[in-house]
């Protein structure tokens, strides 16, 4: 028979930990409140947890700027509740992934106060440190993704180091054999714990070109765009040695049984598939597709990316897709409720492993943030463009009891969404019309029919404002008509309706104002 592995019939939920539950009433969620909350992730029926970083961390970067590889940060708890948590989500059947950060470390991290003490310390080439360009300034014109320079100026040792972040988060030399091996001996620590593997943060800026030549400009630049998007990123990002690299980490994973590796990747189609690496010399598993999140909520749009994606894959590369994230607008707040539930439709039944943004399930919106509660370093670097990441890192509502949702005892760092009162877990689960009952009911499905989780995917053509595909497995044809429209359309298909994303009777061949359908 045919067979697939977890990863690939299956769906992960990404849980943004400080977010999710707070057990120790400080307002930020931690480990025993993740471990409190395994009944809403199974019972949703989702089949791995990825969680956001949960290692000590000064916290610029919100746990990205990771101050110990091998350690839990306290306000999450420790070894053992970690450890206790790996055993809980394991005893349901459930998967856990972690965030691994090799791009950069914290400048709080020991191996940084070493590399920063003096030019000659032993860990110096551990981190990327430049002499001022001939004239004076920034040894070259490398722009932080959070905007600004990409480099600071250490007086002490009268050099700049690398941040592609933060400048408390200066970047790794992945140059350095001793950096590279002990950050193996980090994938390893974690992998003998448990862990079934990791999504790793910016896989592809770990090399920069040698020599750190300046990066060209880019033609399509306007004040609307981010600072970072002024340079093409081509020295600084998607290097070969990245890639000889991510086939090591595969490498040490496949020597682990049943792991994953998920990469963060931001590129076009044909260096995005080159993640996966070959058959020989495979790469990640998962190169993370965020093209639902980047591209119009338009079916003609949709329609191309979903075909141009799919036809870019090698043979051997399993497709996904991610529809929410901690650095994403909430999709409910982009397209709008109805359509959020036509989303969530698309995302799981499209060919691929799906991931899913806690929250999303609840089809949480735009959540506006007071200006004095804002706390994404992104957005206070570039309050301009609005592009704050807070929005969609607002605490879980749990239920309708005051004063916080269930979430906290205390006022959680972020506000919770001002509609929690009717907006949540418990709520939901009451009402058979809510998006969590919708969630619940097509992952269902999914896990019902090999169709939906593994069969093979077809575009079919369709009125305007209609994405239409087929889904088939064996003898089994299941046919998908999203209404990415207001409207009703006359869609010319027969057949059983099996599933709408309304309440009411479907009929395939009028499709409902933000109707989703399913098909047989
Ligand atoms: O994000 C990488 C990344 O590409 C971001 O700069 C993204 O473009 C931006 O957040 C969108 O608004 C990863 C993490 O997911 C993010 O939370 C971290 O801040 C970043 O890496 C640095 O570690």
């Amino acid at each position: 028979g045919e067979q697939h592995a977890w990863w690939q019939r299956g769906v992960i939920y990404q849980i943004y930990a400080r977010s999710f539950q707070d057990s120790d009433g400080d307002g930020v969620g931690d480990l025993q409140g993740i471990a409190a909350r395994l009944d809403h992730v199974a019972a949703l029926g989702v089949d791995a947890i990825w969680l956001s970083p949960i290692f000590p961390s000064p916290m610029a970067d919100f746990g990205y700027d990771v101050a110990d590889y091998c350690g839990i940060e306290p306000m999450f708890g420790d070894l053992a509740a970690f450890d206790r948590l790996v055993a809980q989500v394991h005893q349901r059947g459930l998967k856990l992934l972690l965030d691994f950060v090799p791009n950069h470390s914290s400048d709080q991290h020991p191996w940084f106060l070493e590399s920063r003490s003096s030019r000659d310390n032993p860990k110096r080439d551990w981190y990327i440190w430049r002499d001022p360009a001939p004239g004076g300034g920034p040894p070259n014109n490398w722009i932080s993704d959070f905007g600004g320079s990409a480099w600071e100026w250490d007086a002490k040792t009268g050099q700049y180091y690398l941040h592609a972040f933060l400048p408390q988060q200066p970047d790794l030399n992945w140059r350095n054999p001793e950096l590279k091996r002990a950050m193996l001996d980090v994938l390893r620590f974690w992998l003998d714990r448990g862990v079934d593997g990791f999504r790793i943060d910016v896989l592809w800026h770990i090399v920069k070109s040698e020599g750190l030549p300046d990066n060209p400009l880019n033609p399509d630049w306007g004040p609307e765009r981010t600072e970072r998007d002024r340079l093409i990123q081509q020295h600084s990002t998607d290097q070969p040695e990245a890639h000889a690299i991510s086939a090591e980490f595969r490498a040490l994973t496949d020597s682990y049984a049943d792991r994953v590796l998920i990469g963060e990747i931001f590129l076009p189609n044909d260096r995005h598939a080159r993640w996966y690496g070959t058959p020989d010399a495979p790469q990640v598993h998962l190169p993370f597709n965020f093209q639902l999140i980047e591209n119009a909520w338009e079916a003609p749009r949709l329609r191309v990316v979903i075909a141009d994606y799919l036809a870019s894959l090698p043979p051997h590369g399993w497709p996904n897709w991610v529809l929410g994230s901690h650095d994403a607008p909430r999709i409910a707040g982009r397209i709008g409720e109805r359509q959020a539930r036509v989303a969530m439709m698309l995302l799981l039944t499209l060919r691929g492993t799906p991931t899913l943004y806690q929250g999303d399930e609840l089809a949480i919106g735009e959540v506006p943030i007071p200006p004095e509660r804002i706390r994404d370093p992104q957005h206070h670097r570039q309050p301009h463009l609005d592009i704050g990441r807070d929005r969609s890192r607002t605490p879980m509502p749990w239920d309708g009891s005051q004063p916080h949702a269930g979430f906290s005892s205390t006022e959680p760092w972020l506000p919770l969404n001002p509609d929690w009162p009717t907006r949540n877990v418990a709520a939901q689960e009451q009402d058979p019309a809510s998006m969590l009952a919708l969630t619940r009911a097509l992952l269902a499905m999914r896990r019902a029919e090999p169709a939906l989780a593994v069969g093979g995917m077809r575009l079919l053509d369709a009125p305007d404002g209609v994405l239409a595909y087929e889904r088939e497995h064996g003898e089994r044809r299941l046919t998908i008509l999203l209404n990415l429209t207001p409207r009703s359309i006359a869609a010319p298909w027969e057949g059983t309706p099996l599933f709408s994303t309304l309440d009411r009777a479907a009929d395939p061949g009028m499709l409902r104002p933000d109707e989703g359908l399913i098909v047989a």
